[in-house]
């Protein structure tokens, strides 16, 4: 839902210089009563009624309410109001502000605002509705107004929860307002694009050299998809929400396609980050061939620490290059009794003998999955009576295997390569 700018808002901007590097969406003025939806992952400058460079008024009486799906957080940098009658009394009498996590009540109250109150609200902090609605009611009196106050308010994600009865998925379909552009829309980088997701590297508008990102319909699945376009110089990335609990055990499937096959197309990589703002913590996971068709991927997350972020990184292409990703699913992977003490007992130049222990001797079958990283190359099935000893004998020379169980996918053996 997008807000809408009061007329004031219209006028303000129109009118003070304060306002005209104001984004008007992103902006809120406590001049009237308000209802406002707050987008997670969005952050908007809170002013009293005179903006950050005037007084409020006098005799104002007005109640904001903020509702957001995920959480609210306000932080003050600067809060001046009427000083109170004296030194830590907190009165009504004279011009104050309360906020609260949910509907107006006393249970529901976060801080009061108010200069000279004991217990005023104090700047730098940031003061949270976890409800995900918060109220904020501001007075002031007949007489002395003062400077008031200039707060960012953010709209904060919620951790997305996966489980057996929850898959997260976006499809890209629900953002339609930019379709059919192959190239880029003519309001980027002000497009679209879905909510919670974090990019590092993206065009501001200044294109090269950092790459852009962008929805449309070109190649997607359906509806539209992810365009991500290389700029030649920089990595481009594209990083999902967080998800709850720890991403190890998840498995995120996608479909994507590049523009070509050629060096220029660039790689996708898929992998996860510590760190959603440090590009350095990014851990690759999975490396997707060129291709130049429709071409459906899983990647899994088995050594991610706790609190990881699952991302996408587009990289070593030249100038100009797109690719496109649609239809991504988060999901757990199925339950399944994980293998005991997997491990290489033998390489050879051919072959390569593994072994692990049984640990419930209920396992009746066992599959092995066999790579030369990173393009799956083929599985063998294994009765649990030959489960050790089980001997590989197809490998390549030079390539790496990275054998899994499946189901049993705790089973890594570190991909040790066949080398001559
Ligand atoms: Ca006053
Ligand atoms: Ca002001
Ligand atoms: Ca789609």
């Amino acid at each position: 839902m997008k807000i809408k700018p009061s007329l004031f808002l219209l006028l303000a901007t129109l009118l003070t210089p304060w306002a005209a590097n104001a984004q008007d969406n992103n902006t809120i003025i406590l001049n009237e009563n308000k209802n406002i939806t707050i987008q997670p992952g969005q952050t908007y400058n809170f002013y009293d009624s005179g903006g950050p460079d005037n007084n409020y008024g006098k005799e104002e009486d007005y109640t904001l309410t903020l509702t957001c799906d995920g959480y609210i957080t306000i932080n003050f940098s600067q809060f001046q109001t009427e000083p109170t009658i004296s030194s830590y009394i907190c009165s009504d009498s004279r011009d104050y502000m309360l906020i609260y996590d949910g509907e107006v009540s006393d249970d529901n109250l976060i801080t009061r605002g108010q200069t000279g109150c004991s217990y005023s609200l104090v700047t730098g902090t940031d003061y949270m509705a976890a409800s995900g609605i918060m109220t904020i009611k501001w007075k002031s009196n007949n007489a002395t107004e003062d400077a008031g106050w200039v707060a960012t308010i953010t709209g904060v994600c919620a951790p997305v929860v996966v489980n057996s009865n929850s898959v997260y998925t976006e499809n890209f379909d629900s953002y339609t307002s930019h379709t059919n552009n192959a190239s880029s829309p003519n309001t980027y980088p002000n497009d679209p694009l879905p909510q919670c997701w974090q990019f590092i590297n993206r065009s501001d508008g200044s294109y090269p050299p950092y790459p852009k990102a962008f929805l449309t319909s070109n190649y997607a699945v359906s509806g539209n998809c992810l365009l991500l376009n290389s700029s030649g110089v920089k990595d481009l990335y594209a990083i999902l929400p967080q998800f709850e609990g720890n991403i190890s055990g998840y498995q995120l499937t996608f479909t994507y396609r590049n523009y070509g096959t050629t060096d220029g197309d660039g790689t996708l990589y898929v992998g996860y980050m510590t760190n959603p703002n440090d590009t350095t913590t990014f851990v690759q996971t999975l490396e997707c061939p060129k291709r130049a068709a429709l071409t459906t991927k899983a990647a899994f997350f088995l050594q991610a620490p706790q609190g990881s972020y699952i991302a996408f990184k587009y990289g070593d292409g030249a100038y100009d290059y797109d690719l496109y990703i649609d239809d991504v699913v988060v999901s757990v992977l199925p339950s399944c009794i994980p293998t005991g003490t997997p491990r290489c007992v033998e390489l050879s130049a051919h072959t390569a003998k593994l072994s692990w222990d049984l640990v419930d001797a209920t396992q009746t079958a066992w599959e092995v999955e066999y790579s030369t990283s990173p393009e799956f190359a083929g599985s063998l099935t294994v009765d649990a009576t030959t489960h050790e000893d089980f001997s590989l004998r197809t490998l390549l020379l030079k390539r790496h295997i990275t054998p899994v169980s499946v189901p049993n996918a705790a089973m890594m053996i570190p991909a040790r390569g066949a080398k001559r």
